[in-house]
C-alpha cells in the first residue's frame, strides 16, 4: 500500500484556500489517488465544536494564549480521529489550514511565543509534518475584498481583524516559506483561478511523481 500524504493549504483570509483545497482533492481523485478533504480548526464533529468556540464573537474575551490552546486542542482531536486514521489507511489528506496557520495567525499576528507554538506542535503532531504545503499568497487588500464580497452574515473574530493584523499574518507566512522552501510551495493567488490551478497542478505533478514525498 502506498503511504498516505498530508497536503495543507494556507494563506490569509480570501486567498482561495477552500476553492483550491476542493480542486486538489478532485485532481488527486481523477488520478485514482484516494483523497480526503478536511479543514482546521474543525474536521470532526468535536473539533468543529471547538471551531465554533474559537471563532464566535461573544461577550468574553479570548486571549491569544487561549486561542492557541484551542487551535491545538481542535488539531489534536482532528489528528487522532480523522487525519491519523486516513493516512494509516493510505489515503491522502488535503487539509484547509494546519499548524502553519497557528504560526502565522497566533505567532506573527498575535505575538504568541514561537518557541511555545513549536513545543505544542511537537507534542500534538508526534512527528507528522505535511508532505507539501501550498501557500496561497496575495495582497491583503485583494484577499479581504474577495472575502467581503462572499460574506453573507456577521463577521467572526478573525474576519473582524484589521488590515494591519493580516499584513503581519501574511509576513509570517512568507517568513515560513523562506525558512522551509522545500515543503512550502508559494502560489501566486491574485492570479485568475485557471492560473492558480496551473501553478498548483505543477506542484502536485512533482509531488505524485516523487511518490508523494516532500
Ligand atoms: N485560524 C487560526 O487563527 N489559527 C489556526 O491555527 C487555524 C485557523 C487553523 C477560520 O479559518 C479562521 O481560523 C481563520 C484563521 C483562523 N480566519 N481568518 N482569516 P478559515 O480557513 O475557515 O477561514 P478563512 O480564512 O476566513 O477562509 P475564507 O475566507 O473562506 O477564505 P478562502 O478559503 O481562502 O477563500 P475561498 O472561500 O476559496 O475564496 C474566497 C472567494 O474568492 C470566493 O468567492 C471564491 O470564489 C473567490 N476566489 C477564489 N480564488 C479566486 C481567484 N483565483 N480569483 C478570483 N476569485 C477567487
Amino acid at each position: 500500500m502506498t503511504p498516505g500524504r498530508l497536503i495543507t493549504i494556507e494563506g490569509i483570509e480570501g486567498a482561495g484556500k477552500s476553492t483550491v483545497a476542493r480542486w486538489v482533492c478532485e485532481w488527486l481523485q481523477r488520478r485514482s489517488v484516494s483523497a480526503q478533504l478536511t479543514r482546521e480548526p474543525g474536521g470532526t464533529e468535536l473539533a468543529e465544536r471547538v471551531r465554533r468556540i474559537v471563532l464566535e464573537r461573544g461577550s468574553e474575551s479570548v486571549s491569544a494564549t487561549a486561542e492557541t490552546l484551542l487551535m491545538f486542542a481542535a488539531r489534536d482531536i482532528h489528528l487522532v480521529n480523522l487525519i491519523g486514521p486516513a493516512l494509516a489507511r493510505g489515503d491522502w489528506v488535503v487539509c484547509d489550514r494546519f499548524t502553519d496557520a497557528t504560526r502565522a495567525y497566533q505567532g506573527a499576528g498575535r505575538g504568541v511565543d514561537a518557541a511555545w507554538i513549536e513545543q505544542l506542535a511537537a507534542r500534538v503532531h508526534g512527528g507528522l509534518e505535511p508532505a507539501c504545503t501550498l501557500l496561497l499568497d496575495l495582497p491583503v487588500a485583494v484577499g479581504l475584498a474577495r472575502a467581503k464580497s462572499r460574506r453573507d452574515g456577521a463577521c467572526d473574530r478573525f474576519e473582524a481583524e484589521t488590515a494591519a493584523f493580516f499584513e503581519r499574518v501574511r509576513a509570517g507566512y512568507l517568513a515560513l516559506a523562506r525558512r522551509e522552501p522545500r515543503r512550502i510551495q508559494l502560489i501566486e493567488a491574485s492570479a485568475s483561478l485557471e492560473d492558480v490551478q496551473r501553478q498548483v497542478a505543477a506542484v502536485l505533478s512533482r509531488l505524485t511523481a516523487a511518490g508523494g514525498g516532500a
